[in-house]
């Protein structure tokens, strides 16, 4: 922290508890419940001006989840007995709502500081202790800092020439106005296809005069299958809700399914299309991760599977030229190997007269003028932009704090050459610091609440071991963290992920290190993994 910030530190500290945690998503929910149960004096620091993490930030028009309402949730049976979602897939208002409910019926609120965004952290080697610094100005010290703060918190607006003279407004998805903001009969244009660009598209080709969306690569977007979901339904799926929650602590990606145990290449041309076609029938992510199990490493079979997808999707799109750009005849990148978003009419939205597709492969913008996007094929007025251009994922929500350890750098610039994280929950140089769904854990490619509950869990059996024996401090270890990250690259090499552009492998941001960023092992293995280091005393931590 800098002299000054240090200074202040002396006037304005005034509080001291055991845990400081950024972010009120699941992560930050589940372990402020599990440590203060535990007698631990802990507060969460929150940006937003409600909880619910991402769904606080991304409530852009048609902003929801890809995961099942009955996969979203908490597993406790507490919490999901008095709850229900309205919809399988629900709406950021109702994940929203279910922040609120869970709040209250845990009392959390009374240890989140709301509109406290945390700017710069130290630890004190003196004192074993972090100091955290945040945007109201307040410095609150505690013997273990940990970060909550999800994968998709720092949103990345690209260098587009002449933004600043757009006389419109343009939001970026995750950046949008809390009041809402109406598209009805205004000219729309939305850059970006991934989830939140197909989303908002979806929506605005609904009430906008016009649509334009920006494609710079296909979405392989899969069949959300969303429905309604009735009182009765609900009441039935809960019947199963114990076994199912059972099932995604021990499965491959904290899901109530796993991938079927057949590779695509061992089975017959008829059996395996009827399997493409039975899952893409349960729709959701089950083409992508409840499929054959050698899609993601075989290219053969994943080729089988792009065949599949590009012909169901192309017979809903009218225009060749269109249907030859949103699916192509030949992949750009191997079928899921960039998050495949659901859609729920997003290919039908494209024939209809008042949506038009823009291909910036063939055609890339040039600058956005004070009237709309210029391209090198001409102009599009527009009112409202949509900038729907991701995340910089995984690491991001990290290194946004200015967070110095030990060594003389700030986490940030330890991962500027690469990112090194022991289990993807702790780094060398960085002493009593822990991070959930964090690089170099199952992040992107396991369910978010089951990561919460399950990574949430051992940070407490963690704590617990350091506290009752009195230990002050605790840090991963150098060699450890290099073995892991050895072990997570060596995973994704076995896979076709290396083989696209994604935000998986940092390949969104300029200047980012292309490397995987989660561990493609499995959440089952993971967790294996990070138990075994529990058992041994923690392993590959140094405690004292
Ligand atoms: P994503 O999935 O990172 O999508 C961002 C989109 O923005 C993607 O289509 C990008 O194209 C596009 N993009 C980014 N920069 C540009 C520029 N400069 N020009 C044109 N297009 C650009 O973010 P989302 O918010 O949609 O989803 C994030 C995750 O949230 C999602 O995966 C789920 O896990 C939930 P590209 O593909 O890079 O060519």
């Amino acid at each position: 922290m800098s002299t000054t910030a240090t200074k202040r530190t002396a006037e304005a500290e005034t509080e001291e508890l055991d845990v400081i945690i950024v972010g009120a998503g699941f992560a930050g929910f589940h372990l402020l419940d599990r440590l203060r149960g535990m007698g631990m004096s802990v507060q969460v620091f929150e940006a937003g001006n409600g909880p619910s993490g991402v769904w606080y930030w991304n409530c852009y028009p048609g902003a929801r989840v890809d995961s099942p309402g009955p996969m979203y949730q908490f597993s406790r049976d507490d919490l999901w007995r008095d709850w229900k979602f309205s919809e399988l897939y629900p709406s950021w208002q109702e994940i929203r709502a279910y922040f609120h409910y869970v709040d209250k019926k845990l009392d959390l609120s009374r240890d989140i500081r709301f509109n406290r965004r945390v700017n710069e952290a130290e630890f004190d080697p003196a004192h074993n202790r972090w100091s955290v610094r945040s945007s109201d100005g307040s410095i609150t010290r505690a013997r273990y800092f940990v970060l909550c703060t999800g994968l998709g918190s720092k949103p990345y607006v690209p260098e587009l020439p002449g933004l600043s003279d757009f006389a419109g407004e343009h939001h970026h998805t995750a950046l949008w106005p809390q009041q809402g903001l109406d598209l009805a009969s205004k000219r729309v244009g939305v850059i970006g296809t991934g989830a939140s660009g197909v989303q908002v598209a979806q929506e605005a080709a609904a009430v906008a005069a016009h649509l334009t969306v920006f494609q710079r690569t296909p979405n392989l977007a899969l069949p959300m299958r969303q429905r309604k979901l009735d009182d009765d339904t609900i009441r039935r799926m809960k019947e199963g809700y114990p076994l199912a929650y059972q099932k995604r602590r021990t499965s491959f990606g904290g899901f109530d399914y796993d991938p079927l145990e057949k590779s695509a290449s061992e089975v017959s041309e008829d059996e395996r299309r009827a399997t493409f076609e039975r899952v893409w029938e349960i729709g959701g992510l089950a083409p992508w991760v409840g499929s054959f199990n050698d899609l993601l490493v075989n290219e053969q079979s994943n080729r089988a599977a792009y065949d599949f997808w590009r012909d169901k999707t192309r017979a809903r799109i009218k225009d060749p030229t269109v249907a030859e750009t949103l699916a192509p005849t030949e992949p750009l990148h191997p079928y899921g190997t960039k998050r495949p978003s659901l859609e729920q009419n997003f290919f039908d939205i494209f024939n209809q007269s008042n949506v038009s597709l823009v291909d910036l492969r063939k055609t890339p913008i040039e600058r956005v003028t004070r009237s709309g996007i210029k391209t090198t094929a001409g102009e599009h007025d527009l009112d409202i932009l949509v900038l729907a251009t991701g995340f910089d994922a995984v690491t991001g929500g990290l290194t946004s704090i200015d967070i110095h350890g030990t060594q003389g750098e700030t986490l940030r610039e330890k991962w500027a050459k690469g990112v090194r994280a022991h289990l993807g929950m702790a780094a060398a140089g960085f002493p009593n610091l822990l991070f959930v769904y964090g690089p170099h854990s199952p992040n992107a490619f396991a369910n978010g609440p089951t990561c919460a509950e399950l990574q949430g869990d051992w940070i407490a059996g963690l704590l617990n071991h350091v506290r009752q024996r009195d230990w002050k401090r605790f840090e991963a270890t150098a060699p450890a963290e290099e073995e892991w990250r050895a072990e997570v690259h060596a995973l994704a090499d076995a896979t076709l992920f290396p083989r696209a552009d994604s935000w998986y492998l940092g390949a969104n941001i300029p200047g980012k290190p292309r490397e995987m960023l989660s561990f493609a092992g499995g959440l089952s293995t993971y967790m294996a993994k990070c138990n075994e280091s529990a058992e041994r005393g923690y392993e590959g931590f140094t405690i004292g």
